[in-house]
């Protein structure tokens, strides 16, 4: 049965208490980490009605409070800020001519010039994103809709008692009521012992905001596959060819039998602190692995081998791209640990082996 299920690729479609599953016979290898599409657009307008009605959820916290606020904060912005990186850009070749998962649209490759941009070191943490969310009142998707979509071999006995529908073609992801950022395997979890890991249930919409109070943006996948090469030319990870040089692991993937047995021997079944496995020749870590991070770019698998200039993705989608696999990505279901390797999700989806780093522009 299980095997059967990982041949199927499904399209989950999340509207207001109706869940509609779409299956396609789909190689195995792309099962598992793109699955997770919500469209959700019609309850965001409720809500935002309701919230006209109530005035704004900004308009709640009086000026005389924030600063009362402001003064407890343990940490200052500036301070929290992840170090920027300086990537020099110039040409590099994107995408591959021998493609891992060709359906992913990872080639042809090509070659593209990047002006010179900053990314962060490493995935935005639970601490950087609480000190955001704590100034600015930011409340995720996740937390708007009540629910997200979580790995279920992380979930207690208790929340899988209560699930009301698991994913029928891929039931290791459950939609759970309650988890959120703070909450990741629902309303029994926290991030207390977790601060310095990678924040997850985060939308690209929440990404994207986070990225502008930080005086950031989100890479686009050009800039974010540049950083991940590390200056390497035609190699599969950020660290050269091989998946552990000197059988060392370089990056939190799956090991073991996906998905019901993590061997964990990379030292983590899930997230890890950012930083613990080694960086690239730039200096930046978990390009791959750890989580899936969101680019700012519209999804496509369609690419020529025309030279461009600091390209944008697509003008407009319904996906956008994420980058650089997970803590649940294993070459047997999902070998997406690659620079050229590309997902998708709905801007809206958030899940809990998906994250950002942001990018930013050099002053002008
Ligand atoms: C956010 O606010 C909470 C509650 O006041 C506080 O405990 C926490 O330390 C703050 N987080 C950051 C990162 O400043
Ligand atoms: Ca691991
Ligand atoms: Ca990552």
């Amino acid at each position: 049965m299980g095997l059967l299920v990982y041949s199927v690729w499904l399209l989950v479609c999340v509207s207001v208490s109706v869940v509609c599953v779409r299956c396609e016979v789909k190689p195995a290898q792309d099962c598992g980490c793109n699955t997770l599409h919500t469209h959700r657009a019609e309850e965001k307008e409720k809500e935002e009605e309701e919230e006209d009605g109530k005035g704004g959820a900004s308009a709640q916290s009086p000026a005389h409070k924030y600063s009362e606020r402001a003064n407890k904060e343990s940490l200052n912005k500036e301070d929290s800020l992840s170090k920027l990186v300086l990537m020099e850009g110039g040409w590099f070749l994107m995408g591959t001519d021998d493609p891992g998962i060709p359906q992913d649209g990872e080639g042809p490759q090509r070659r593209v010039w990047l002006d010179p941009y900053y990314i962060e070191e490493h995935e935005v943490t639970n601490l950087q994103f609480q000190l955001f969310t704590n100034i600015t009142h930011h409340l995720t998707e996740a937390e708007r809709f009540g629910d997200s979509f979580v790995f279920e071999g992380l979930l207690s006995e208790e929340v899988k008692s209560s699930l009301s529908h698991a994913v029928a073609a891929a039931p290791w992801w459950s939609p759970v009521k309650g988890a959120d950022w703070r909450r990741p395997e629902g309303p029994d979890s926290s991030i207390t012992r977790r601060m310095d890991h990678p924040v997850l249930h985060v939308s690209w919409t929440d990404a994207w905001a986070y990225c502008e109070w930080a005086g950031r943006r989100l890479p686009t996948e050009a800039e974010w596959e540049f950083a991940c090469r590390g200056g390497l030319q035609d190699r599969l990870y950020p660290w050269g060819n091989k998946l552990m040089p000197r059988g060392q692991h370089y990056a939190n993937l799956w090991q073991g039998e996906f998905p019901n047995h993590n061997t964990a021997e990379d030292g983590f079944t899930q997230t890890s602190p950012v930083k613990r496995f080694p960086a690239n020749t730039f200096g930046l870590y978990d390009m791959v692995g750890n989580v899936w991070e969101w680019t700012a770019d519209w999804w496509s698998v369609h690419h020529t081998r025309d030279h461009t200039h600091n390209p944008k993705g697509p003008k407009t989608g319904s996906d956008k791209v994420k980058k650089g696999g997970s803590y649940m990505c294993h070459k047997s279901y999902c070998y997406r640990y690659r620079c050229a390797a590309r997902s998708q999700n709905t801007p809206d989806s958030s899940a809990s082996n998906l994250g950002f780093r942001c990018a930013a522009d050099l002053a002008p």
